[in-house]
């Protein structure tokens, strides 16, 4: 599993600042202590960057550069500063990320080809949001017709099939989870990816790392090949990277048979629960470990 640290996020507060004030520190913190966690690639999310885009770009990864060696993933919806990051990573970056409509898809994927990079397949399209897992694999057939008539090989694609908060549209988290049942079958030399911890936005803070957890073995289940992660939660790199296998046995057991709860941990009991709000088998409240 390719591990995207989020961190370096211009919704952050002490990023946002530090970006505003081309203050070098910050970045470079975060950058050196995602690597060191374990992240195989540095998401770089500048947002729209309306103001000054491709100097934006190019002084962010000059900073990142100045400390870390990791491959980068370019977030930003700005085409000229993504073109100045491309012309300074080239096949090593990731385009995050492709959104699954015409005009973008005509836009980029030109960019792909020619820097010969790899790329976020984003599945939101004209509509919108997709409103299950029917809709999402209808966009995603259509974005490989797209890629192949580029002759893209589509193995460059990693198809993120949009992760939403658990508080909030408990539904979409089992769509997402459905969808990536149906993946390896239907887009058998594709890659996936999502932004995880967009499943926990709005859950208490005490919950989010525990609800992260438990979807990403989730979705690692059904062969999910990457994800775009908090690089700060230890635990979760260590359980991906096979080093807490009692742990993703019984998140793996729980999604397929009733689990047992006397005898287990409270830890145990925690990632069991967690198992069945996620796949919308109970109903998602603030206190549902309580319960
Ligand atoms: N898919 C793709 N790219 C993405 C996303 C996605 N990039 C951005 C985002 N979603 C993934 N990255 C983050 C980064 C931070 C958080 C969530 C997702 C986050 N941050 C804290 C919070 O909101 O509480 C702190 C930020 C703040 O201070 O507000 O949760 O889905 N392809």
């Amino acid at each position: 599993m390719v591990l995207i640290g989020e961190n370096i996020n211009i919704m952050n507060k002490q990023v946002k600042e530090s970006i505003q004030k081309r203050r070098k520190e910050t970045i470079q913190k975060i950058a050196i202590e995602s690597e060191r966690n374990g992240s195989d690639y540095l998401d770089l999310n500048i947002g729209p960057a309306r103001k000054e885009g491709p100097s934006l770009m190019e002084w962010i990864i000059e900073t990142v550069r100045e400390v870390s060696h990791l491959p980068l993933c370019l977030d930003t919806t700005n085409i000229e500063a993504l073109k100045v990051g491309l012309e300074m990573e080239g096949e090593t970056a990731i385009i995050n990320s492709i959104q699954a409509v015409e005009e973008r898809m005509e836009q980029m994927l030109p960019l792909v080809k020619k820097y010969n990079c790899k790329f976020i397949a984003l599945l939101l399209g004209k509509e919108g949001m997709p409103r299950d897992e029917n809709e999402r694999g209808a966009i995603a057939a259509n974005f490989l017709a797209k890629i192949e008539e580029y002759e893209i090989p589509p193995s460059s694609a990693f198809f993120d099939p949009i992760v939403l908060p658990v508080r909030f549209q408990q539904e979409q988290v089992v769509a997402t989870l459905e969808f990536m049942k149906m993946f390896r079958e239907l887009f058998p030399d594709c890659n996936s990816t999502c932004g995880l911890s967009n499943v926990s936005n709005g859950a208490l803070n005490s919950l989010r790392g525990l609800i992260n957890r438990t979807y990403l073995v989730m979705l690692w289940k059904y062969g999910m090949t990457s994800a775009i992660i908090d690089a700060q939660d230890m635990e979760l790199i260590s359980i991906i990277r096979g080093e807490r296998e009692n742990i993703k046995d019984l998140i793996w057991k729980a999604m397929e048979e009733e689990v047992d709860l006397s005898g287990l941990s409270e830890e145990e009991r925690n990632y069991v629960k967690t198992v069945y709000i996620l796949q919308g088998k109970s109903i998602y409240s603030d206190s549902y470990l309580k319960l």
